[in-house]
């Protein structure tokens, strides 16, 4: 372990284009449960399976029982960053980190500092009436009851990206322009089995692809440093 800190520690100090791709285990250490570890969400009981309650087809005809769920369990506004998000915006500040791609829609990575994040999946910050666009923020659907309205009387949806939904173009080439450039990808904190976030990863053309994760992923045969361990711990040593 302490010669992969250590080899990590030497690439991040050669590269000056370094890159982050993360998922939901970026955030476990903030409190928020990620959804395939075993205290994952998708290991816990509900009502409905939770990747049916997050998928569009249920958002358009279960509209209560999403909202049921996603002021529950997708309410991030209470939690703050961790060393792993704090340590990310210190690194964009010294100008060696130039993005960070998350899977996350908890805008933790903000909250620290940093400033270029593209968020593929979406921000739980971030709401919009589906009749006539109008902007309604986090605090406004995480009190809400029931559906929350807009006044013209259509339906917040909030802007993520459920199942069954398209990622948006612009974010998409933003990510896969970063990831090509990049000289080190470090990817964290994700199971890697979400489409199409995940194969982005297949644009990197470097030597320095880390792959930092407490369980093992399909794509750890691809990575020149593979860490299975703590996000916290890695990045409280680098
Ligand atoms: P996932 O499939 O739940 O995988 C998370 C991975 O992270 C697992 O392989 C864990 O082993 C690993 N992990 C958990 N905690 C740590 C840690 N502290 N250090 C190192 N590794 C850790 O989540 P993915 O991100 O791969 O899946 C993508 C989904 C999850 C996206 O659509 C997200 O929107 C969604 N999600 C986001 C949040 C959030 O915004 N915080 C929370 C839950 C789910």
């Amino acid at each position: 372990m302490e010669d992969k800190i250590e080899t990590l520690k030497k690439w991040c100090d050669e590269s000056n284009n370094i890159v982050f791709f993360g998922g939901a285990g970026v955030s476990t250490e903030s409190g928020i449960p990620d959804f395939r570890s075993k205290d994952g969400l998708y290991n816990q009981k509900y009502k409905y399976p939770p990747e049916l309650i997050l998928s569009h087809p249920f958002f358009m005809s279960m509209t209560k029982d999403f909202y049921d769920f996603y002021r529950d369990k997708m309410n991030s506004l209470k939690y703050s960053p961790n060393i792993t998000h704090i340590k990310l915006a210190e690194l964009e500040n010294e100008g060696k980190v130039k993005a960070v791609v998350t899977q996350n829609i908890d805008g933790l990575h903000q909250k620290a500092g940093s400033k270029n994040v593209y968020e593929l999946h979406g921000s739980v910050l971030r709401n919009y009436c589906m009749k006539c666009k109008k902007f309604y923020d986090a605090e406004y659907i995480f009190n809400s009851e029931n559906v929350p309205m807009c006044e013209c009387g259509g339906i917040i949806k909030p802007d993520v990206v459920l199942y069954q939904e398209g990622l948006d173009d612009k974010v998409v080439e933003n990510s896969i322009r970063a990831i090509s450039n990049a000289d080190m990808l470090i990817v964290g904190g994700t199971s890697l089995t979400v489409y199409p976030a995940s194969g982005l990863i297949n644009y990197y053309r470097g030597n320095k692809l880390v792959l930092i994760n407490r369980d093992t992923t399909l794509y750890d045969y691809k990575a020149n440093l593979v860490i299975n361990d703590s996000l916290g711990k890695v990045f409280s040593e680098i």
